[in-house]
């Protein structure tokens, strides 16, 4: 080859990608001396440019009994860096993979001295755990440099890759990391299956699995593979499996199963944890579960959400029980609509319903709903609850429902008013001059009895909508608050309404606003008055 080895050289890595250590550059007529890889992988460039020719290289290979890496299938055993716990070489690249059989993870233990160059980054020399993933890509989870022994390590899935690198100077005593098997662990995914080591084929002795299943305010269901096999007999003290819901301290039991029935599919409250135990001889097949995680309850403060009961991958609930708890700031109100709802229906909704309090749980009563019927519910603090309440009498698809935080009575949205006369004008909280978006402000005004009362207006300046049909923004006024009572007239745009006349002594008057385009919004006033005099002329 040419002499000068900038331009045409063979450049061998020891590893198996372009980023492994250099080992050496090599170009003119001499022969190299022979390069021994430290692992199971080198990795050899022959770089030319455009000038200049040469007769070219010829190598070969041979494999030696000595290095490092390699593909462990053992169950137990110990990974180290070369020489130790003498020091390790400059320019190494060892990369181990542990693979033991499905069910199975593997525990990692470093144990004795742990020594390797220290840097910030640990980007000289470094020791690299990672994850296999089952779409077959690789997830880091251990990096580490210097002096301090890593906390044991229990991989995700069946199969870790263990990598050590050192660069060319400066070196330590290196590592021992201790394998053995493992098995259980923590299960988040929405949807999922768990089973056995080495299922559908013997699962071993002495082993305690434990598998827990999602978290508080989270139901989970259990369906098992009726492929089942745990050594059985009559109280399930050999071998067995049990199911606690919420923690494993403080929860029901259910189990011990053994035997070749699987056990029936189930829905609990989260989080849900099954413990594996074998004894010392004779096992079988084991046993195969699919979850599914189902979100039921939660404690909300964003200004707006979603609430919605649990859905299954099967279309009906059966025994639920889900509280929501929505945390407004201190000077705003929730406003809860729905947009589907469906319980069974019963008298006064003994079994299935929602019901909705105003503040925290022993908060009063505002709503206790069942069947299809729905209301636009308004907290009166910044807190509410809504508990779900599911029975297995009659299966239900449940609702789902949307809330937004919002100005309440104690902002001046709404409020009652026992008096004979007074005013009433929409909102503007931060005094812009504009009224504020997403309001749903109820007055209602209870004047003189016996008398009725007169209402006029003193500005009007509401989003108006096409053709007057008052859908963005609008003000409505009624004769009393409940949902059947006479509506005075619903107003928007920017044209004042004319003074008006009730035929009772009381007026009810909402003001809906949306998310957009505020105007500098309305002032009434109202007055009793006797309501001979206004008799025949309902409008002035
Ligand atoms: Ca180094
Ligand atoms: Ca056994
Ligand atoms: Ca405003
Ligand atoms: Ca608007």
């Amino acid at each position: 080859m040419e002499d000068n080895c900038d331009k045409d050289y063979i450049l061998v890595r020891n590893g198996q990608n372009m980023f492994s250590p250099v080992i050496g550059r090599f170009c003119g007529t001499h022969n190299p001396a022979p390069i021994t890889s430290s692992g199971y992988a080198l990795t050899v460039i022959f770089h030319t440019d455009a000038y200049g020719t040469a007769p070219g290289v010829k190598m070969h290979t041979v494999d030696v009994q000595r290095g490092c890496g390699g593909l462990i299938h053992m169950t137990k055993g110990n990974i180290t860096s070369p020489k130790y716990p003498s020091r390790y070489d400059n320019d190494v690249e060892c990369v181990w993979t542990i693979e033991f059989v499905p069910g199975y993870r593997v525990k990692l233990e470093f144990a004795g001295r742990f020594d390797i160059e220290m840097d910030d980054s640990c980007s000289k020399d470094y020791v690299i755990v990672e994850d296999f993933n089952d779409d077959g890509t690789w997830t880091e989870a251990i990096k580490k440099c210097g002096p301090a022994n890593p906390e044991p390590y229990i991989s995700k899935n069946r199969k870790v890759r263990i990598t050590f690198h050192t660069n060319d100077r400066i070196n330590g005593d290196g590592f021992n990391i201790v394998y053995s098997t493992a098995c259980g662990g923590n299960f988040t995914s929405p949807t999922g299956e768990i089973f056995s080591p080495n299922y559908p084929n013997s699962y071993g002795n002495t082993l305690n699995c434990t598998y827990t299943i999602g978290g508080p305010f989270q139901y989970i269901s259990l369906s098992f593979e009726s492929h089942f096999s745990i050594e059985s007999n009559n109280e399930c003290s050999y071998d067995y499996l049990k199911i606690y819901h919420g923690n494993i301290t403080n929860s029901t039991e259910q189990g011990p199963y053994c035997g070749s029935e699987a056990p029936a599919p189930r829905t609990l409250v989260g989080p849900v944890t099954m413990r594996f135990v074998t004894d010392y001889s004779y096992n079988t097949d084991g046993f195969k579960v699919n979850y599914e995680i189902l979100n039921c309850g939660s404690t909300l403060t964003e200004p707006t959400g979603v609430i919605s009961s649990p859905k299954t991958s099967a279309e009906y609930l059966k025994e639920v029980d889900c509280t929501w708890q929505i945390i407004a700031p201190i000077n705003r109100v929730i406003v809860l609509k729905f947009s589907n709802f469906d319980l069974e229906l019963t008298y006064r909704c003994w079994h299935d319903y929602l019901e909705i309090r105003d503040g925290l749980d022993t908060g009063p009563l505002i709503g206790k709903m069942c069947g299809n019927s729905t209301t636009i519910v308004k907290s009166t603090g910044n807190i509410l609850t809504l508990k779900l309440h599911i029975s297995s009498s009659r299966p239900a698809k449940g609702f789902s429902s949307f809330y937004h935080t919002t100005y309440g009575i104690n902002q001046g949205c709404g409020g009652t008013l026992n008096t004979s006369s007074g005013e009433i004008q929409s909102l503007d909280a931060d005094s812009d001059g504009f009224y504020e978006p997403n309001l749903d402000c109820s007055w209602l005004v209870q004047g003189d009895i016996d008398q009725v009362l007169r209402v006029t207006f003193d500005r009007f300046d509401v989003e108006p909508s096409r053709n007057g049909t008052c859908v963005y923004d609008f003000v409505e006024l009624r004769e009393d608050i409940r949902p059947d009572s006479a509506i005075i007239g619903r107003y928007c745009g920017s044209s004042v309404p004319t003074a008006m006349i009730t035929s009772g002594s009381r007026l009810y008057v909402i003001l809906h606003t949306d998310e957009k385009n505020n105007k500098a919004g309305f002032k009434l006033r109202f007055q009793s008055v006797a309501c001979k005099y206004y008799l025949s002329i309902y409008v002035l």
